[in-house]
């Protein structure tokens, strides 16, 4: 018989990430009658496979070290896949890039093991640095397109730290072969990110929601969440882009915005659950919110609710980039259950869970931001009112 040269370590640690893998979710004690969140992260980088990590062999690495580091699972797309919830995770590196990796369960709130390898995206962008944030669309034409973020150095300044922010596009029909595309060209916006093409043709076009920028950081004279068709998707090109969604000056929306899951279809409208971004003392705050677009003109929106469907809370509001939630993958279930993956501070994946009837319940129920705290203390008295005569009513009717 040969000798081993697994390192016994190894085993060890199997066993302790088999326990992490195989623990069963609940639903958290936190209420709000929107959404429930689940106790436990979704994914955290402990979930990595131990082989993408260590160097097994006690031979070549007989203190068991890390060798390739993961510092964080975060900002996935999703979708439902041969009956499967299929994650595709940005996954950081200890040295700062991110790359694609595809998880994948039975259920929607637990058990998520990654594929045996990583993503290796085609090889097209030589400037291309570090690319993240993939949404995943199921397109009508028969693809699943990925679209995300590809960053590349800005060397038309000398700043160390300029950078250039294009959306990319994949394509694939099993997550596991990727066919890459040329990347977005958007004439009038010098930079691009948080870009989503849209489930379904408008006008026999591919229409896409953008985020114009004049830099890398600030949007500058990009006016929010952006609209934009057009004839090519192996080469795509978009002219003028309509502003969907405005970012509005003391808003959950006034440093940036920008969508996140791809737009579900539901009867009365495209669901977006986008993000919003303030700034703050202590840096960016990122939250999520939701608006409805119209299903005949997917440019218009119909309903945004006023203030964050989700912000960071308790030990979501510490990380990487600390007081982040940021989504950009929800998965509408066959049953009507809907499943918003968000991370917390750049650093790990939750689940939010609800259906898509509640959602619109709070999208054309919930008085929209009326922009100035005078006319929010009306629209709350206006609640308190109606809340006091019921009250009352009741008192009567006890009597
Ligand atoms: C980071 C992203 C971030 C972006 C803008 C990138 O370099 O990787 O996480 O959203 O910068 O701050
Ligand atoms: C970016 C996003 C995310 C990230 C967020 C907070 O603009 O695209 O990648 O979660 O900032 O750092």
């Amino acid at each position: 018989m040969s000798m081993s040269h697994l390192h016994p370590k190894y085993l060890a640690m199997r066993d302790a990430q088999e326990a992490l893998l195989s623990r069963k979710n609940r639903k958290a004690d936190f209420y709000n009658g929107i959404y429930d969140r689940y106790e436990y992260p979704v994914l955290t980088r402990d979930h990595l496979p131990l082989t993408w990590r260590y160097d097994l062999d006690a031979r070549t690495n007989p203190h068991f070290m890390e060798r390739l580091g993961i510092n964080a699972a975060l900002n996935s797309g999703a979708i439902k896949l041969g009956g499967k919830y299929c994650l595709v995770v940005r996954v950081e590196g200890m040295d700062r890039k991110s790359f694609f990796a595809v998880a994948r369960s039975d259920s929607p709130v637990d058990g998520f093991r990654f594929d045996e390898k990583p993503v290796l995206l085609p090889d097209t962008c030589p400037e291309e640095t570090n690319v993240y944030d993939m949404r995943l669309t199921r397109h009508e034409d028969g693809w699943i397109y990925g679209v995300f973020c590809s960053e590349s150095k800005d060397r038309s300044v000398s700043d160390l730290s300029a950078a250039v922010a294009a959306a990319g596009i994949v394509r694939t029909k099993d997550l596991v072969t990727w066919e890459r595309l040329p990347n977005l060209v958007t004439l009038n916006s010098p930079q691009q990110r948080n870009v989503d093409l849209l489930p379904e043709f408008v006008d026999g076009k591919y229409a896409f929601y953008t985020r114009p920028m004049d830099d890398f950081i600030d949007t500058g004279s990009g006016g929010g969440i952006g609209f934009g068709l057009c004839e090519d998707i192996t080469h795509a090109v978009i002219g003028e882009e309509k502003i969907t969604s405005p970012r509005r000056y003391h808003t959950i929306t006034e440093a940036k915005n920008g969508e996140g899951a791809t737009p579900i279809k539901t009867e009365k409208g495209w669901l977006h659950i986008a993000h919003g971004v303030r700034n703050t003392a202590a840096g960016l705050r990122y939250v999520i919110y939701l608006f409805v677009t119209d299903l005949k003109d997917p440019s218009k929106v119909i309903a945004e609710p006023g203030g964050y469907l989700i912000a960071p809370l308790g030990g979501e509001r510490v990380g990487d980039v600390s007081n982040v939630t940021f989504t950009n993958g929800a998965i509408a279930d066959d049953d009507g259950r809907l499943y918003i993956y968000y991370a917390s501070s750049d650093t790990r994946m939750h689940v939010a869970e609800t259906t898509v009837e509640k959602l619109l319940d709070y999208a054309f129920n919930t008085p929209a931001d009326p922009l100035r705290s005078r006319d929010c203390v009306a629209q709350r008295i206006e609640l308190i009112d109606r809340n006091l005569k019921l009250l009352e009513e009741e008192r009567e009717n006890a009597h």
